[in-house]
């Protein structure tokens, strides 16, 4: 029987439809997978990037030796929901509007058409998963398959250190045993996925709590960092007297942290550095039941692994506590990147950003780029750490809040005009602020260039951040 011709014509079809898609499977299948770790709220106070002499975290150390440590980074805003947004999706908080706490990132116009991370990777064949925090709420909506880690764990019946204040803001040896920690529980389910048989090239996060406050631990992470040879970080009674009136209302207004003059009056000053300390050290040992689960794994030698953290956290610098300002110890963040290929144990001291972290992924694996992503992909510093890099990281806290961090200078601009330059290589402590001096009028100006042109109006909510953006403002129009 001769078949119909109609049949004769699908047949190749058919015969081309199955190699492209057997094509398709077995590039897939090539694919590295994605490890993306994220730690909450942690500052520099980790052993590889120096930022306090007593910092033990020997597994994000053992991390950053199978790959590169970007030892300059830093987050696009100083709070947690417009960092992760802006990560998420490899847009500034400038473009955007998502300025603070809130809104969502769904809330967003500039974002109505855009995929997240986890979005892109599942578009592109890829299996999704994660458990605890990695947006900063909802990541249930971005993952094929989620898992709830249990948040900021349980606390106890009465504050431990801070009588009154916010609910969160409290820290000291609480609960008895790790299994009680959330970030245990990520952990443990993170390294059976790692254990388990993936038929896909999987795309897996995995966000840690703490050190976010409550800074609670069980007691043998205190026992690691004894209270009594507690080094407190080093502040300068007059530092704040170069600054203007409104980098001082908008850093210490509305704030839901205890005020530095209270910690000190309190004698908890150094209770609070042992229990971020101990919080640190406890988040480095959830990494690295995470580490050793993908070391003897059948994925250890194709996977990428990226650790960061959404910004840094003042434990009295520039007497101020936690987050939500423009300098260092509010913008610097570690970002790790270890990938096959790639030469281990590097450094690179170039200025990177949380931004850059979407772009590095799609370039390391393959994926198609996304012109309208406003980072860069860091694979030409894993190649040679110190190349020529032309792109300063920038940092935004509300509209026409910015900082520019290049290699060497942090150049802060404030929305009343007021200006901060700090020579980091010499003045660490940003200590002394170089702005009014004549002999720096051009570094001024090659940072002011980087400011952005346009800005996106901050979008309403009702968040912390709001407040102290507005009352700041409102002080100025007087
Ligand atoms: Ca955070
Ligand atoms: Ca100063």
């Amino acid at each position: 029987m001769t078949p119909h011709p109609v049949f004769i014509m699908i047949r190749p079809l058919v015969l081309l439809c199955s190699i492209a898609l057997m094509g398709v499977t077995a590039f897939a299948e090539n694919k590295p997978n994605v490890l993306l770790i994220s730690i909450d709220d942690l500052n520099d106070w980790v052993g590889c990037l120096q930022g306090h002499p007593q910092a033990l975290t020997p597994n994000i150390d053992r991390l950053a030796g199978t790959g590169t440590l970007f030892e300059n980074a830093h987050c696009q805003s100083p709070v947690c929901n417009p960092s992760r947004a802006s990560m998420m999706t490899g847009r500034y908080p400038h473009s955007t509007g998502i300025y603070f706490l809130s809104p969502d990132l769904k809330q967003a116009p500039a974002l109505k058409d855009v995929k997240t991370m986890p979005e892109v990777f599942a578009a592109n064949g890829y299996e999704t998963l994660a458990t605890g925090k990695l947006f900063h709420t909802g990541d249930k909506r971005f993952f094929q398959k989620y898992q709830p880690s249990g948040g900021f764990g349980p606390r106890p019946e009465k504050k431990i250190s801070q009588p009154h204040g916010h609910p969160l803001w409290d820290w000291g040896v609480y609960p008895e045993s790790d299994d009680q920690m959330p970030d245990i529980k990520a952990a443990t389910w993170a390294a059976e996925q790692l254990q388990a048989k993936h038929t896909k090239p999987f795309f897996m996060g995995v966000g840690f709590y703490r050190p976010h406050v409550p800074m609670y631990a069980p007691q043998k992470w205190f026992d690691l960092h004894p209270r009594a040879g507690i080094q407190l970080p080093l502040v300068r009674e007059d530092d704040r007297a170069d600054l203007s009136q409104y980098a001082i209302d908008l850093t210490n207004l509305k704030h839901v942290s205890p005020t530095h003059q209270w910690m000190v009056d309190s004698g908890q000053w150094d209770h609070a550095v042992q229990a971020y300390l101990a919080s640190v050290t406890f988040a480095d040992h959830c990494l690295g039941i995470v580490l050793d689960a993908l070391q003897s794994s059948e994925y250890a030698d194709n996977t990428i692994v990226v650790l960061f953290s959404d910004h840094g956290f003042h434990l009295g610098e520039k007497q101020r506590w936690a987050k939500r300002s423009l300098w260092e110890d509010g913008t610097r963040v570690p970002i790790i990147v270890s990938a096959p290929g790639f030469k281990a144990n590097q450094r690179s001291a170039q200025p990177v950003e949380l931004l850059d972290v979407f772009p590095t992924l799609l370039e390391l694996t393959g994926l198609p780029v996304d012109e309208e992503q406003q980072g860069q992909s860091l694979v030409p510093l894993m190649k040679d750490p110190s190349s020529d890099w032309q792109h300063p990281a920038i940092t935004s806290f509300g509209r026409g809040n910015f900082a520019i961090r290049s290699a060497r200078y942090r150049f802060i601009q404030y929305h009343d005009g007021s200006r901060e330059l700090y020579d980091l290589e010499n003045d660490p402590h940003e200590w002394t602020n170089l702005a009014s001096r004549p002999e720096y009028k051009n570094v001024l100006a090659e940072h002011a260039a980087f400011l952005p042109t346009h800005q996106h109006p901050v979008l309403p909510g009702d968040s912390t951040g709001h407040q102290a953006y507005a009352a700041a403002n409102v002080k100025l129009a007087k």
